[in-house]
């Protein structure tokens, strides 16, 4: 073995291994620990804005003196809008009061950390500059302006998380549907996404698709996205409709094999959350995404605040939506009812953020949230004989006090099974105020 040469080996090894198929990764066999590291900021946010914005914000509802029934962002399938006619709106589109600064210090004031805005809705029009088409907002419009650009240096400046809607469904595009579809998958979606993740728009957390439900796109064609996408930005954290997971168990990632992160209940809260899989609610303020002059149908500050509460007691994330005007403007009923959030969050945040879904049943009078060492009793309906029980019987509680006057002890006893603490008379806020019980672990 005297021209025995291990270098020579190992080199010809390495050619002929580049040779042999590369083994592309499958990201949906991540482990658990490397998911909840990726997953973490997101878990922890609870709270985050939803926008909807649009050539659609130009009709706002209504097409030819008529009010079109339904939500405002379908208007061109809704009243069957030829597509050279729906076009029409870009050169209408010219939102001169926009200010993507003022838009994130309104949900940075509400207490959200994340921002999803729609880059491309059903519709197809982009948001952005982008190459792959003309239809978009610097090309197609007066504004000339990249809204996506604007939010995303405002973002970075306030340290708000930044995350794209994009929709698989296009009307706009002619090979959307049908046979030619993967022709625009390959030439028009992808290079689409390929642009809103090169950079330009800086750190983009969130990758949230919609209009997957369309029969030219399959699972396969989602965990292949999916895939793709983790490969050019390995935390990216992508919603459970860049595959057919939305129906059933909402799940992904769990041996069901499903792509995606975390389920997306729309306009709902899941009575018992989704136990074991990371999911969201998103829903509207009145009863559209995309603005409608005409729509005043808003929801209350108690029942937004309430269902922010519910969501986090049963583990989720609430992504609650604003649909600006073609002047670039949040709706003033959506701006204070965001405000009133902010102010509750203000005094009560530290039960939502970073907290985990409740340990025990759900109460009569409101719901819990827990932490390690901690449970926060969220109180919506304030006892009569101001005793409250709660059943935390294996537990050796420190103390008990409120989040709005955090100096002040409230007294508590064991009776059995039972924790009993004995409220003040009056509940500091009538929409839900908070106890906290402390114990050791
Ligand atoms: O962007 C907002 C809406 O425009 C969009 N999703 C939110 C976030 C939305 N698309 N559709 N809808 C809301 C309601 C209509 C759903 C249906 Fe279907 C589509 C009914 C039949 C096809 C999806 C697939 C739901 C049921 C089957």
């Amino acid at each position: 073995m005297k021209n025995f040469k291990p270098f020579g080996i190992i080199i010809l090894l390495l050619l002929l291994a580049n040779l042999l198929p590369a083994q592309e990764k499958n990201w949906m066999d991540e482990s658990k620990q490397d998911r909840d590291k990726r997953m973490e900021w997101w878990r922890d946010a609870r709270f985050g804005m939803f926008i909807h914005w649009g050539i659609y914000s130009v009709p706002a509802g209504v097409y030819k003196g008529k009010e079109i029934k339904g939500i405002g962002e379908w208007i061109m399938d809704h009243a069957n809008i030829p597509v050279e006619e729906y076009e029409k709106f870009a050169k209408e589109f010219n939102p001169v009061k926009f200010n993507a600064d003022e838009w994130v210090q309104i949900a940075s004031d509400a207490g959200m950390k994340y921002i999803i805005i729609t880059s491309k809705h059903h519709d197809g029009f982009s948001m952005w500059d982008s190459k792959v088409s003309p239809y978009n907002v610097v090309e197609a419009t007066p504004f000339k302006r990249d809204v996506l650009k604007e939010l995303s240096v405002a973002c970075e400046k306030k340290g708000m998380r930044l995350g794209f809607y994009y929709s698989i469904m296009d009307w706009h595009n002619p090979d959307a549907k049908g046979e030619n579809f993967a022709k625009y998958r390959d030439n028009y979606m992808i290079p689409q996404i390929k642009e809103l993740l090169s950079g330009r728009y800086g750190n983009v957390s969130v990758l949230w698709f919609d209009g997957e439900w369309i029969k030219e796109w399959t699972e396969e064609q989602g965990q292949a996205l999916y895939n793709m996408l983790r490969d050019i930005k390995p935390d990216l954290i992508i919603n459970n409709r860049v595959g057919k997971g939305r129906k059933g168990m909402e799940g992904m990632n769990k041996g069901e094999g499903y792509a995606g992160d975390f389920g997306t209940p729309e306009q709902k809260i899941p009575s018992k959350g989704l136990p074991g899989v990371d999911w969201e609610s998103c829903m509207t303020m009145n009863d559209t995404w995309g603005y409608k002059t005409y729509d005043h149908d808003w929801k209350s500050d108690k029942v937004l605040i309430r269902n922010l509460i519910d969501i986090a007691s049963k583990g989720g994330n609430f992504l609650l939506n604003v649909g600006p005007t073609s002047e670039g403007l949040i709706p003033a009923a959506s701006v204070e009812r965001l405000a009133a959030m902010g102010n509750w969050i203000k005094i009560n945040g530290e039960a939502i953020y970073s907290t985990s879904a409740s340990p025990f049943d759900k109460p009569d009078w409101g719901r819990y949230t827990t932490k390690p060492g901690k449970i926060y009793a969220h109180i919506f309906d304030w006892s009569e004989d101001k005793i409250l029980k709660v059943p935390a019987k294996n537990y050796k509680t420190n103390r008990v006090y409120l989040l709005s006057d955090k100096n002040k002890d409230l007294k508590f006893e064991q009776d059995g099974d039972n924790l009993q603490i004995t409220l003040p008379n009056e509940a500091p806020d009538s929409i839900a105020s908070v106890v906290v019980i402390e114990y050791e672990e």
